[in-house]
């Protein structure tokens, strides 16, 4: 339950298996799609880290959210790679953990519900505020739910590429993939269905204890463990 004291994984970074059967998502989100995401994409995310990292070995200690943090500070020849395929390794890592069969028609529970109807006005407010930033946003990224570390506000937004918001003082909560990968196979071009599909596989219990979990300990939580 208190995900943030256990011991943050290092390199070499391994890829977790998924929590659930490729097929688990269907219809909403296809086997061949979870399967190629996880497999092949996440995996050489994670592969490019390691051998980006290889030779440096004062960063073997460093969690995936150090390394994102301090990226600024890494040798100059490894910093980009670190801060792309990284920033990889920390975003899928954590969808997955997001995604759960079975969950049509749940919705947000707990202080997240509290939470959304406060900064929204409605759980369908943010769904549409959400859906709406990451079929505007231009080419490949992420769009997010985040809560404000200053004053526990929640906001929608999206970043480009696998740009994080650890260093904007924010936490994801609710994150999806807008990287063709993640869609094109099942919707091709409908970004818009893809992410209006995504609210049928959401482990809402999961997202509420990260929000739970950050008023609790009052602290900047790690977001990956
Ligand atoms: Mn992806």
């Amino acid at each position: 339950m208190i995900i943030e004291t256990k011991k943050p994984l290092t390199y070499p970074f391994v890829l977790t298996p998924l929590p659930f059967a490729y097929d688990a998502l269907e219809p909403y989100i296809d086997a061949a799609t979870m399967r190629i995401h996880h497999d092949k994409h996440h995996q050489a995310y994670i592969t490019h880290l390691n051998a980006a990292l290889k030779g440096y070995p004062e960063l073997h200690d460093f969690s995936i959210e150090e390394l994102l943090r301090r990226s600024n500070e890494l040798p100059v020849t490894i910093r980009q790679t670190v801060h792309d395929q990284g920033g990889g390794h920390f975003h899928h890592q954590y969808f997955w953990k997001i995604l759960k069969p079975g969950a049509a028609g749940a919705k947000p529970i707990g202080a997240l519900a509290q939470a959304i109807a406060r900064d929204f006005g409605s759980v369908d407010a943010f769904k549409t505020k959400f859906v709406e930033t990451g079929t505007k946003h231009f080419a490949s990224g992420w769009v997010f739910l985040v809560v404000n570390q200053a004053d526990g506000k929640l906001e929608v937004l999206s970043r480009p590429d696998h740009d994080s918001v650890l260093l904007e003082k924010k936490t994801a909560l609710l994150i999806n993939d807008l990287w063709e990968h993640a869609y094109y196979l099942k919707y091709q071009s409908d970004r818009a269905d893809y992410l209006n599909a995504f609210w049928n596989v959401i482990n809402w219990e999961y997202v509420n204890q990260r929000l739970e979990s950050l008023h609790t300990t009052k602290e900047q939580y790690q977001l990956v463990t």
